[in-house]
């Protein structure tokens, strides 16, 4: 593999008192291995829809449903197909190189918060899971 693969879910630490919670997330700490160069979101799905259908080939993400819930469902090649469900703020998945994933089961409501380590970069996207293919084998 010229690219690398990794895949956690992370459970992070809540700041609870009597007001509500509260987790605080800071970039190249232990929950969010790598330096934050952006932050995105997805709100307002369609009922049913599925996203994603793709992996990158280096970015680091980090991906947190701050409301609802959603599943990612994470395929490293290998013949095993992971759904990671992201039902609470305190959850996350973190995602790095090659892992194709798709983001579905979108509860109503349901907002997906994504830190990612670089800018946006179309180049470092595959959408063809031919090629993805050819580069887990590889
Ligand atoms: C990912 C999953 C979890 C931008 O212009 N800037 C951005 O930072 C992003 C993320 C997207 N876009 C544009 C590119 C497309 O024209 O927004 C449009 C929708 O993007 P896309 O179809 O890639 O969205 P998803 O939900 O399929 O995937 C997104 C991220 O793109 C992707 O990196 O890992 O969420």
């Amino acid at each position: 593999m010229n690219y690398p693969q990794a895949m956690q879910v992370l459970n992070f630490s809540e700041k609870g008192d009597a007001r509500g919670r509260l987790v605080a997330l800071e970039g190249s700490s232990a929950v969010c291995p790598f330096e934050i160069k952006r932050c995105y979101y997805i709100y307002d799905t369609t009922p049913g829809t599925v996203r994603g259908k793709h992996a990158h080939r280096r970015l680091k993400q980090l991906l947190v449903c701050v409301s609802g819930s959603c599943t990612i469902r994470c395929d490293r090649g290998n013949g095993q197909v992971e759904d990671v469900v992201l039902d609470w703020p305190d959850k996350g998945l973190y995602l790095e190189g090659l892992v194709w994933h798709d983001m579905l089961h979108f509860s109503k409501g349901a907002v997906l918060m994504v830190l990612a380590s670089d800018h946006y970069d179309e180049s470092d996207y595959i959408r063809d899971r031919a090629e993805f293919d050819r580069e887990v084998a590889r």
